[in-house]
């Protein structure tokens, strides 16, 4: 079956008691046994829910993965991974990156002895460079957030496999309507599905999926021995987002590709960074990795850090705001929001870089609402 098509079904048959279409909330901690131990396959909601295991059906399907895991969010899909590291391990991950994921290995994983290189993933030397006898993970973002860069699955993979380690892609920005990680050698792929999956900025949730069964099993125990699991009501939202991903993210391409286009031509901007655009330096290769452009938009207005603090206080369909991937469209400032965490670090953004997230909403309104926010040059 098609992707829009398992984006519907996978996972998701009728109850069977009922016959209801859509899979139900089961707000249950506990199922009731018929004998000790005896169970049909649910004994207690940490250890699986069935709107949960729907969920996690649904995005192996998407991901083409050998199953999943869904959690609380996407820094509890993090976490978990971290989970499987021990002192004295070693981790690559990129020199853009979402402030809380360099948070999380800067801070929390390094005060427990496990090392980690910030390398420019966007060349196969700079993995290269970064790699060390006791590297077990390579963790990639692609495309970075909040700098949009590409990095080559199928090459980071070669690498991080002939060093036997492991490499990790969050693919939240794409999602695997656009990319498809595991099927470029991928071993995990992560997701805040907070985001796109979600798609209506109403949850907080995310996911691991991985290539491999035992993988998988091995994750699934830290899973249940840690308890990141997502509620079913969360699990809900995120399973009817899924549903509708293909349509909306065929739209947030378009309106971010317009987008792009109109902020490139015109003389406020000094820079616009979009994959879609042929003057962004990794363009061939997302052409080539990516089925499109996704919704992420970053651009550096003439004028300095106060013009881009001005522009993001003047939108109005734009929403002053943290998050990303909703059918409403957002403005932030990374390096005063969601990238406080890397100032001073090799991650750090630059002050005037405006990120956008361009929503579902019609182009022309959104075009109309940036160009009055550009205000006078
Ligand atoms: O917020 P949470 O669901 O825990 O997901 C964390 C996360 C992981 N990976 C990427 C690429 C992300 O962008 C995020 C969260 N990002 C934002 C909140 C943001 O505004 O960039």
């Amino acid at each position: 079956m098609e992707f829009e098509t398992r984006a519907i079904h996978a996972g998701q048959d009728p109850e069977p008691t009922t016959g209801a279409v859509t899979v139900p909330i089961f707000a249950t901690s506990t199922y009731a046994q018929s004998a000790p131990g005896k169970h049909a396959g649910y004994e207690y909601s940490r250890t699986d829910n069935p709107t949960r295991h729907a969920l996690a059906e649904a995005l192996a399907s998407l991901e083409g993965g050998a199953g999943s895991i869904v959690t609380s969010s996407g820094m509890a899909a993090t976490s978990l991974i971290g989970w499987s590291l021990k002192p004295g391990d070693h981790v690559v991950i990129p020199d853009d990156a979402y402030g809380g994921t360099y948070r999380f290995f800067a801070r929390v994983l390094a005060r427990h002895g496990i090392e980690f290189t910030a390398a420019d993933l966007t060349t196969a030397a700079g993995l290269q460079a970064a790699l060390r006898p006791n590297t077990e993970i390579v963790w990639t973002e692609t495309p970075t957030n909040p700098l949009l860069r590409i990095s080559d699955i199928a090459v980071l993979s070669e690498i991080t496999h002939e060093a036997g380690a492991a490499l990790v892609v969050d693919n939240t920005f794409a999602t695997p309507y656009l990319q498809q990680p595991l099927a470029l050698g991928a071993d995990l792929v992560v997701h805040s599905t907070t985001k796109y999956m979600g798609g209506h900025s109403d949850v907080v949730g995310g996911a691991i999926v991985a290539a491999d069964l035992e993988v998988l099993e091995g994750l699934k125990f830290l899973e249940n021995a840690t308890g990141p699991v997502a509620g079913p009501f969360d699990a809900f939202l995120v399973l009817r987002g899924i549903k509708t991903l293909g349509v909306r993210m065929d739209r947030h391409s378009f309106n971010a590709l317009m987008v792009a286009r109109f902020l490139a031509a015109d003389p406020r901007v000094e820079r616009v960074i979009y994959p879609g655009l042929p003057s962004h330096p990794h363009h061939e290769l997302a052409a080539r990795q990516m089925k499109g452009f996704g919704g992420m938009v970053s651009f550096i207005p003439k004028g300095g850090p106060e013009k881009a603090a001005s522009v993001s206080m003047n939108t109005e369909l734009f929403f002053l705001a943290e998050s990303l991937g909703g059918v409403e469209s957002l403005i932030e400032i990374p390096s005063a929001m969601t990238h406080m965490s890397v100032i001073g670090t090799a991650l750090e953004v630059p002050a005037d870089l405006v990120r956008l997230s361009v929503g579902i909403e019609h182009i022309d309104d959104l075009i109309s609402d940036l160009d009055r926010a550009l205000g006078s040059p």
